[in-house]
């Protein structure tokens, strides 16, 4: 018997395993061992999280730890000041670490960059001079547009460094998506690339973007890194407008101190998806922010910065490069890996190539690249020494306990413990998930709330759901929570906190809780999709199918895929009651990616005469689920007509 088959049989054993203890040689030299730092930060929570927040390098120290008179615009630390680079980086530096290494880059094609903390605060400071002779200045947004080289990194604390509010856009994002995401945050510059890599093509990013960027008024410079210059594919530059990043360095100051900013000044937009089509901009703080990321860091991935090399394979365009790529390793100094490429070029092994290469130690992952690899085979890391690795970590979505139990065997070799990290956007750092040295793991849950955090499940009436399935909320706040939405504070209260309340934040999951009180986060309850652990909003989708000339209509709904978790499936009404085609099917897909991105892309298109409604119009994307599903309907009471949905089975029985 080979290596993998055994490792997969192995796999089926564990199974019936309910729990997992934290492996004893794990535990042995865990920092969190004492279930006493849940009774401690029970007792006096504030005085938890300011203890917290003093972990990190204040300019000025704060006095108050949480205001809550404007609930649910909670503010924190707010009469002290710091600033989010200089945690970031200067500190580091200062204790003598400047050549600690940040981030091991490793590009595409195998080129490799070994950045340390000195060199990183060389590039912040001049890339900070060069936005502020750009006319950048506090409180200005500036986009960011990139690949995952380094300079995303240096984009993102230079920011910091000077007080601008960056936003970063996911480079698989269309430019239309860049387009709208600058507008609505009125930014002032955007730095993106000449090309990107992926799978071994270059793709044309700047020459891309350039009929958008002449919508944007508010613009009034773009800053181009090369990241895979190519002479045979020009980059177009506007005179005056367009400055490559290498020449804006090149006259640069080297010095730029880092500016300190109030705690609650804002750090950061991200856009993300919510129920409807339009984007929600979630902006989170400089203090309580880095408070959260650094602590959870630390805590959750028992980090140890001497020791460790960290790699979170997240993008940096979605929160949690932002939070675990970016933010909280650089603010614990740890030494991570950026790696530019995807989970299979050159080849399926890639990932665990450069476990071997790096000797990662803590690997931070999401469960449909998982499946990915399941998928691939297990040949692909039994090829390679995974032995550095001691623990391992999930978030995006729910883990199916297979994949779980595949990554605990297959990568962690059953020595190391898996960390189920539930979080969101608008949390801004892990909310649930278990403590890897203390907490006992159960396969697809990601357990309890952290020491400092406050979670319940509840009914649609608010009342509290002792066990069993109900709405997750989070009941005190917490300093990393966003703090509003991009100019939509009325939006922020509505969305959060209008359904339970100023003092219960709705999360829009809903949630398992079982008799030893484990939480079993199951999904959203609202109109987000997750497509490989991706937010993306069956209303964003939908206007973009409608967009197309030849749509009347279109629902989007989601089914279960056994690599991307969801998949996207489109009812699409045609105009003039027209049949749809092979190729209008092509075309409308191709529409999809070019207004947002490939992720968005239906796997499944289905031709509707009509959709089921409501009575006052409104579209029921529950009954469509229950059609894709092939379950019974749910209540039918309010469709309006009936026969719709028998049409429609009968379509979907027939392949669309
Ligand atoms: C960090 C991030 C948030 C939504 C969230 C939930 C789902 C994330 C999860 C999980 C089950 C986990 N989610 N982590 N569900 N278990 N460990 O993913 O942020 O992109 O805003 O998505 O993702 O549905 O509400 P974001």
């Amino acid at each position: 018997m080979t290596e993998g088959a055994s490792l997969d049989q192995r796999v089926a054993e564990l199974a019936t395993v309910e729990s997992f203890e934290p492996p004893a040689a794990f535990r042995a030299r865990a920092h969190a061992t004492d279930a006493a730092l849940f009774e401690k930060a029970d007792q006096d929570r504030l005085a938890f999280w300011a203890e917290q927040a003093r972990a990190l390098d204040w300019e000025k120290p704060f006095s108050t730890v949480l205001n809550d008179t404007d609930a649910p615009f909670y503010r924190w630390f707010e009469d002290g000041t710091l600033n989010a680079s200089y945690n970031c980086l200067d500190r580091h530096v200062a204790a003598g670490l400047g050549d600690r290494i940040a981030y091991h880059w490793r590009g595409e094609e195998g080129e490799e960059r070994a950045i340390s903390y000195a060199d990183l605060l060389d590039s912040v400071q001049r890339f900070a001079n060069a936005l502020r002779d750009l006319g950048v200045r506090k409180g200005d947004v500036v986009g960011i547009y990139l690949p995952m080289v380094p300079e995303v990194a240096v984009a993102m604390l230079a920011c910091a460094r000077i007080g601008a509010v960056h936003n970063v856009v996911f480079g698989g994002f269309s430019a239309e998506a860049v387009r709208e995401r600058m507008a609505v945050s009125r930014a002032k510059v955007l730095v993106t690339a000449d090309h990107a890599r992926r799978k071994g093509k270059l793709n044309a990013v700047k020459s891309v973007l350039d009929p958008a960027l002449e919508e944007l008024p508010d613009l009034s410079h773009v800053v181009v890194v090369r990241a895979g210059a190519d002479p045979a594919q020009p980059c177009p530059m506007r005179e005056g407008r367009d400055v490559y990043y290498d020449d804006a360095m090149a006259t640069a100051a080297a010095s730029c101190p880092a500016e300190p900013m109030e705690a609650e000044h804002p750090l950061f937009i991200l856009y993300s998806s919510g129920s409807t089509g339009k984007p929600k901009g979630i902006v989170h703080s400089t203090g309580g922010y880095l408070t959260g990321v650094s602590y959870t860091h630390r805590l959750v991935f028992d980090l140890d910065p001497e020791r460790d090399v960290y790699w979170c394979t997240a993008d940096v365009g979605w929160i949690t490069g932002h939070s675990y790529a970016v933010y909280g390793p650089l603010a614990n100094g740890a030494t991570s890996v950026m790696f530019e490429g995807a989970a299979d070029y050159p080849h399926p092994g890639i990932w665990w190539e450069v476990v071997e290469r790096y000797g990662v130690s803590i690997l931070y992952t999401a469960p449909t690249a998982i499946r990915a690899c399941m998928r691939w085979g297990t040949e692909y890391p039994a090829r390679h020494d995974l032995s550095s690795l001691r623990l391992l970590g999930t978030v995006g979505e729910p883990i199916n306990p297979k994949a779980w139990l595949w990554y605990h065997t297959v990568i962690g070799q059953e020595r190391c413990p898996i960390v189920d990290t539930w979080w969101q956007t608008e949390t801004g750092s892990i909310m649930i998930a278990p403590l890897p040295g203390l907490t006992e793991t159960k396969p697809g849950s990601a357990t309890h709330p952290v020491p400092g955090v406050c979670a319940d499940l509840v009914d649609s009436s608010g009342q509290t759901v002792p066990e069993g399935t109900g709405l997750l909320v989070l009941t005190e706040p917490w300093p990393s929570m966003l703090r509003t939405l991009y100019g939509e504070e009325e939006r922020y209260v509505r969305a959060y906190f209008s359904e339970f309340g100023p003092e219960r934040y709705a999360v829009g999951d809903s949630a398992r809780r079982d008799t030893d009180g484990y939480y079993w986060v199951l999904g959203r309850v609202d109109d987000v999709l997750n497509v490989s652990g991706h937010r993306l909003s069956s209303g964003e989708v939908e206007s973009a199918i409608v967009a197309h000339d030849k749509v009347a209509e279109a629902a989007v709904v989601s089914e279960p895929d056994e690599i991307t978790g969801e998949a996207i499936v489109a009812f699409v009404t045609l105009r003039g009651g027209v049949q749809g085609s092979p190729e209008t099917e092509a075309d409308i897909r191709e529409h999809v990616s070019a207004r947002i991105g490939k992720l968005a892309r239906p796997s499944r298109i289905i031709w509707a005469d009509d959709l089921p409604k409501t009575r006052s119009g409104k579209i029921m994307r529950r009954l469509l689920r229950d059609a894709v599903q092939d379950r019974e309907l749910g209540d039918v009471t309010t469709l309006n007509d009936p026969g719709v949905m028998t049409a429609l089975r009968d379509r979907i029985a027939s392949g669309g």
